[in-house]
């Protein structure tokens, strides 16, 4: 009911509780219990005796009501679970993904204000506190497992878009997973699957984006390469309108990846890339490749030139 509420509020400067309850069909007691509710959620609401309430401030929250209000997607985000705090996003749409015939639908959304205990890659930690985006998106692709890695490569497509439209800082993409300004990581993307042979059965898209973080707020080991939208562009940026331009363009790129189309989206890539042409060491497992990154091919491996002149495809790796 609360997102009813603030429908109405947002419509005319001042509603009466009297107003709200008849077009709401509950009694005005009911109606004071929402407006506290949404009070203690941070919206800032005034009422006045003769007038009725009147919203005044919205709070910075990656609230549902929020994010759908103006999302012009088709489905992906149209189902959101808001979390203030929970362990991590991907832990929990993975548990949801498994609900899929109880309707939980493909583009689903995960999204909390802080994780106690995001990932990375490979059980790594990913540190998640109060002001970055944290977010993870269910998909149930009609594609083979092997998509997984061209997945994760739109995806970063669609947050180097973002970051574009929201802020006009351009942004890199280091393979196959993270996004860097000015050298240091400003995004990460986790990406995990389900699959039986040539099917998937789901697929779990996580990325976190230090928006309106602090870099102090990291432990100091990582401080030096980390990196926060605000900090890049030096103001505050809009966590709600980033959400919504990224559930954009994610849908859009991601329509073109089930359209078997992905050489467009790569071609994109290339256009953002921070390794192509780059001489680097990849961790495979724990062994080490040396070479210089020449292209990533159809499939989203990187390509990279041993010093011998031999071209090894490496598919999953870090570079480090
Ligand atoms: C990643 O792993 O970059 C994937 C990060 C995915 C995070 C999202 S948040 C929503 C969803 N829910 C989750 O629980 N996870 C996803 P990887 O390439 O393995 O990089 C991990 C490394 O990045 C760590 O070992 C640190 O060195 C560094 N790191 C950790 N937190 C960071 C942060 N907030 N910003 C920049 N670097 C960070």
């Amino acid at each position: 009911m609360t997102g009813e509420i603030l429908k109405f509020l947002r419509e005319k400067e001042y509603i009466s509780g009297e107003v709200l309850a008849c077009k709401l069909n509950v009694s005005r007691v009911a109606v004071w219990k929402q407006i506290q509710k949404l009070k203690d959620m941070g919206y800032k609401i005034t009422s006045d005796q003769n007038l009725g309430y009147c919203l005044v401030s919205r709070p910075d929250l990656l609230l549902p009501q929020e994010i759908q209000k103006g999302l012009s997607t088709n489905y992906i985000g149209k189902e959101i679970y808001y979390f203030p705090e929970l362990k991590s996003t991907n832990i929990i749409a993975k548990e949801k993904a498994l609900h899929r015939a109880e309707g939980i639908d493909e583009g689903t959304l995960i999204i909390a204000e802080r994780q106690s205990a995001g990932k990375g890659r490979l059980g790594r930690e990913w540190f998640s506190p109060v002001g970055g985006t944290w977010l993870s998106i269910i998909l149930y692709p009609q594609l083979s497992p092997s998509y997984i890695s061209r997945i994760t490569l739109m995806t970063a497509v669609a947050a180097v878009k973002a970051i574009k439209v929201c802020t006009q800082i351009e942004s890199q993409i280091k393979w196959p997973n993270d996004i860097l300004i000015n050298e240091k990581k400003v995004c990460g993307i986790l990406t995990e699957m389900s699959a039986e042979l040539d099917i998937i059965n789901w697929v779990v898209v996580g990325i976190g984006i230090n928006v309106n973080v602090d870099r102090r707020d990291f432990p100091e080991d990582i401080q030096e390469n980390t990196i926060s939208l605000k900090e890049a562009s030096g103001k505050e940026v809009l966590r709600v309108k980033l959400v919504q331009t990224f559930l954009q363009e994610f849908e859009k790129y991601y329509e073109i990846l089930k359209r078997r189309e992905f050489s467009s989206v790569l071609k994109e890539w290339k256009l953002y890339s921070h390794t192509l042409g780059k001489k680097i060491r990849v961790d495979i497992g724990g062994r080490i490749i040396k070479g210089e990154a020449v292209d990533i091919n159809e499939e989203g491996a990187l390509i990279l030139k041993k010093e011998d002149g031999e071209l090894v495809e490496i598919i999953s790796g870090t570079i480090v």
